[in-house]
């Protein structure tokens, strides 16, 4: 099962350990610590589904990506810094997107950069953080990734957009 985008996962609590995680609510045990879900899926082939978010992606985000735990309990799979997928005072969330980019079988996720002048490509085979791609822009992402025939479109400041696909 894949989607990614999943608003409902919503939080304000930080994942980390000794934060708890609470979707939907503003409550949370660390706040400013926002974070936002960029999609959820069998990263790692295990069975089991994970949870990808950037944690504080105003502020040199990172990209965690955390397994359920029992409860509201995740446990932390892996983290990489260097990501955003949200612009401040933007309605914009989904700025991101889950295929499988290498062909392995495995869901990858495409994700901007901190500066979002870059999309990045990334899978998590056994539960590490791998880069796949890297996509400079020619303007800042400005808005929701959709997927259409297997590509990524991504709208860019400015009015203008990019696409991205996997060559195979
Ligand atoms: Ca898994
Ligand atoms: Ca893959």
């Amino acid at each position: 099962m894949i989607w990614s985008g999943a608003r409902r996962w919503r939080s304000t609590a930080s994942a980390k350990a000794g934060c708890s995680w609470s979707p939907a609510t503003t409550g949370s045990a660390c706040p400013n610590r926002w974070l936002n879900p960029a999609g959820i899926a069998d990263f790692d082939g295990d069975g089991v589904l994970e949870i990808a978010v950037v944690v504080t992606p105003h502020i040199g985000g990172t990209l965690r990506l955390l397994r359920p735990a029992g409860g509201t309990r995740m446990t932390r799979v892996a983290e990489a810094h260097g990501f955003s997928n949200h612009a401040i005072g933007s309605r914009d969330q989904d700025l991101s997107a889950v295929l499988d980019w290498d062909g392995d079988g495995l869901p990858d996720l495409a994700l901007p950069d901190a500066a979002r002048r870059e999309v990045v490509v990334v899978g998590f085979p056994g539960g590490i953080i791998r880069e796949l791609a890297r996509f400079p822009l020619t303007a800042a992402v400005d808005g929701n990734f959709t997927m259409a025939s297997g590509r990524i479109r991504v709208p860019l400041a400015g009015g203008g957009g990019a696409e991205f696909g996997p060559d195979r």
